[in-house]
């Protein structure tokens, strides 16, 4: 963890919390994943290589953040924060692919493809899809009710990924847009489902499986969705701002096929504003938590000054 993301605020080290989440998200994707031996093993041990070869783990701990603060049980919200991590994972590997991004480095090391060849890849990508909503369906409800909220769940996270204003579709209208004028209508649109769409799913979701209300769950989904905003902004500005090793990935990449992004439009300065002006609506929004919502203001507050 670098020092710019060593954060205190009260009780709380963002830093220690990320490191300690990971290892316990870690040691489940682990188990919820097909061992490498398992047959065939190629496409297992690529899944397995996809998934656990880095990242920060934010949909998941955010997921486990929410839930938590709303008193969900751990052994339901960890089935939650899997399958978002395994739905990311698949979304990279077929973003890297050179049909579509065409990257040879993604955490710092080589893509699956160039690992484990295109094929592979694509279908490590399609497993991993269908694990996530198998990693769901499995999750343990105790009674009528848990299980009406584990289908809503469900729903939510398939919505999320889709092609309807989901990460799918928001990924078709970013590569179809390319090259091309947009509008801030048009990029905002974009965003918010391509990256947005499934980090409010992650604490929609979580709020959805705890017992508080409508009202509560709506404002959950806002702070999902301005920090789903914040967090694709900043990805924007380190494209521009980040070296290649500080994010594991090519940098410099967006303004070479003049992709629509927020430094293009609004220019840096101002981009970091709406950044800093999304995070602080985004606290407000669970401030009806009180001191439960220390950890979702920090976890904020990281997406608006990571470094990769
Ligand atoms: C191919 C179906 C399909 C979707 C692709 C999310 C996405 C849509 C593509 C990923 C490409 C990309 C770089 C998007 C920008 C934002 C983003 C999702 C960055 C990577 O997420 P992090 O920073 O990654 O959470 P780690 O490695 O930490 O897990």
């Amino acid at each position: 963890m670098s020092t710019a993301s060593r954060h205190h605020s009260e009780d709380v080290d963002i830093a220690d919390f990320l490191g300690s989440q990971r290892k316990v998200i870690d040691d489940h994707l682990g188990l919820f994943l097909p061992a490498a031996e398992e047959a065939p093993p190629i496409i297992h041990e690529a899944m397995r290589y996809g998934v656990l070869n880095g990242g920060k783990r934010l949909r998941p701990v955010l997921a486990i953040a929410v839930g938590t603060a709303l008193g969900v049980r751990f052994e339901r919200l960890i089935h939650l924060a899997c399958a978002l991590e395994m739905i990311h994972a698949f979304s990279l590997i077929h973003d890297d692919l050179p049909a579509m991004d065409n990257d040879d480095y993604r955490r710092g090391q080589p893509t699956v493809h160039k690992r484990y060849g295109e094929a592979i890849a694509i279908l490590a990508g399609d497993a991993l899809l269908s694990l996530a909503f198998q990693t769901l369906s499995a999750m343990p409800s105790e009674d009528h009710a848990e299980g009406c909220k584990q289908i809503e769940v469900l729903q939510l996270i398939a919505r999320s990924a889709g092609s309807s204003g989901g990460m799918i579709g928001g990924q078709v209208a970013d590569i179809t847009t390319e090259g091309q004028d947009f509008d801030r209508e048009q990029l905002e649109s974009i965003h918010r489902a391509k990256t947005g769409a499934l980090i409010t799913a992650s604490v929609e979701g979580a709020a959805i499986l705890s017992s508080c209300s409508g009202a509560e769950v709506s404002r959950i989904r806002d702070f999902g969705r301005r920090i789903g905003l914040a967090f694709q902004v900043v990805d924007d500005i380190l494209d521009v701002e980040g070296s290649t090793a500080e994010l594991g990935k090519t940098s410099g990449k967006d303004q070479a096929v003049r992709k629509a992004t927020y430094p293009a439009l609004y220019g840096l300065e101002e981009s970091r504003r709406m950044v800093r002006v999304l995070i602080e609506s985004a606290c407000d929004d669970v401030s009806f938590l009180g001191s439960r919502a220390n950890i979702l203001n920090e976890l904020a507050r990281f997406i608006s000054i990571r470094r990769f």
